[in-house]
């Protein structure tokens, strides 16, 4: 399924994988990517010499473009930032924060720039600057995460720019690809669903949990401190959530509280002590596949949907 987007980027299926801390590397990036779509390396806490190691590696497993996600609250952003220029990368994407300090140095060197935004002022802003699309992420992702769902972001997002939108936030199947389709979106980006490829090197526990998990399942903390992440309801998000609700903790040591939880579950298997970040769509996710079957499978179903198959359409 081209659209717009796989004419700019040099992408073949007009999809994206998120970029997840602790998760998103090269060798889930570069599966996506030889998987006909946008594979994502999250640069998150890591610093300059990791991103650049894991941009080689991606270099030597797929001939495909692929991107570079930063989270803007990272202490090495202005770090990664530049590794990203100088290695001209494809594609960068930003979370958490607005790239505006970056979009200089990036475009001059070619990087093409997609912010996540979580509101029709920021996505008009990073348009502005020159981002060459955006991602309007929706609150059913998982992670850090805005306050409207990717229904009523869209739509507003699509009328607010002149630029390409992907949606994110919700969608695991082709369902959701063809409903974003009809909002407006010429794309989607996807974390949850990858959480469970074959090659993404997460450990096994956490595939399980998410394998396993009901639609309400997930849940969001951490509004106190002004960035609300969802997660896996487990034994650290209702500490998590006490703790936040406790006066006599101060926001210092709530954020203390939370730091390397992600870590924890994703490398050491800590799913009852660690943040499982997840998506809404957990719930949907059932089954581990190759990236590259789970990109063929969302798109053929989104085709066919698209095509006249929607159960009005009998
Ligand atoms: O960034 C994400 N998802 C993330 S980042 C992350 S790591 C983290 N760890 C602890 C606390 C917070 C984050 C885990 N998941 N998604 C993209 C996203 N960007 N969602 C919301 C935004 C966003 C928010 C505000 C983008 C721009 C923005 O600008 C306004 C501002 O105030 O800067």
């Amino acid at each position: 399924m081209r659209t717009a987007l796989c004419e700019l980027l040099d992408i073949e299926q007009p999809i994206f994988q998120g970029g997840m801390a602790w998760v998103a590397d090269a060798s889930l990036a570069s599966a996506v990517s030889n998987g006909g779509g946008l594979g994502i390396i999250a640069a998150m806490n890591a610093n300059a010499e990791w991103l650049r190691n894991e941009i080689r590696r991606a270099r030597a497993l797929t001939q495909k473009p692929f991107g570079v996600n930063i989270m803007l609250m990272s202490p090495f952003a202005d770090d990664v930032a530049s590794v990203v220029a100088d290695e001209r990368v494809a594609v960068v994407t930003t979370g958490a924060g607005m790239p505006t300090k970056y979009m200089r140095a990036w475009l001059d060197a070619g990087v093409r720039v997609v912010p996540v935004v979580p509101s029709v002022a920021i996505a008009r802003l990073v348009a502005r600057s020159g981002a060459c699309a955006v991602i309007a992420e929706g609150c059913e992702s998982g992670g850090h995460v805005g306050e409207l769902t990717t229904m009523t972001l869209v739509p507003q997002v699509c009328d607010a720019v002149d630029i390409p939108v992907i949606a994110a936030g919700g969608i695991a199947d082709g369902r959701g690809v063809a409903a974003a389709f009809m909002l407006g979106a010429v794309g989607v980006q996807v974390g949850t669903r990858f959480l469970v490829a074959r090659e993404c090197t997460i450990h096994q526990n956490y595939k399980d949990m998410i394998l396993a998990a009901k639609d309400i399942d997930t849940a969001t903390a951490g509004k106190r401190l002004g960035h609300p992440v969802r997660a896996m309801r487990n034994a650290f998000m209702r500490e998590f959530v006490r703790r936040e609700y406790d006066a006599s903790i101060s926001n210092e040591e709530l954020e203390a509280y939370g730091a390397g939880a992600l870590r924890l579950a994703a490398r050491e298997g800590d799913v009852k002590n660690g943040s499982v970040m997840a998506g809404q769509s957990s719930g949907l996710v059932k089954k581990e596949q190759p990236a590259a079957e789970i990109i063929r499978e969302m798109m053929a179903e989104a085709e066919a949907l698209l095509k006249g198959g929607g159960p009005l359409c009998g």
